[in-house]
């Protein structure tokens, strides 16, 4: 699958860097909830689930991390290590962070108030879901 990245204008001036993102302008969503994840344990995979509905932007404002994102048919892994760049995660789509450096922070701009019933945490159910024909897992 394609990744989607969206591009942000950086404005610099001599007091430094200035991004500002904005839903329904900047990206295809409203934005209804920010969360950023930081201090990620060295090693440590995040993830592993998709959601139903929800539409989410990742950016990488510090350091570097990568995400793999799975249609059920293909996988693809991208690295974020730019503020000025947001990763579009659709719905149904399924995600797994990893190789965090020690000072990444990953900003995520999402579509929708938390909801734990909007996950499918289960591969399985996933690839069912979808409809895709990925490898089922034994
Ligand atoms: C996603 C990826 C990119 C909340 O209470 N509110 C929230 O808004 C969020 C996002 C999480 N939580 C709680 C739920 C868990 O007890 O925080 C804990 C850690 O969440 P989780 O294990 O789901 O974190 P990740 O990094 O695996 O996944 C998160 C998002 O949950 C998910 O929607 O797409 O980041």
């Amino acid at each position: 699958m394609e990744p989607s990245f969206y591009e942000f204008r950086k404005i610099e001036d001599a007091k430094g860097n200035l991004v500002a993102v904005e839903g329904l302008r900047d990206i295809p969503f409203e934005i209804k909830r920010v969360y950023y994840i930081f201090a990620v344990t060295e090693g440590a995979r995040r993830g592993f689930h998709a959601h139903r509905e929800l539409q989410q932007l990742l950016i990488c404002v510090h350091g570097s991390c990568k995400v793999l994102l799975d249609d059920g048919l293909t996988k693809t892994v991208v690295t974020l290590t730019d503020p000025c760049r947001g990763l579009f995660v659709e719905k149904m789509i399924w995600r797994e962070m990893f190789d965090f450096s020690p000072d990444a922070v990953l900003l995520v701009l999402a579509s929708e108030h938390y909801n734990e019933e909007d996950y499918i945490r289960n591969y399985n159910e996933f690839l069912r879901v979808c409809g895709n024909k990925g490898d089922l897992i034994d």
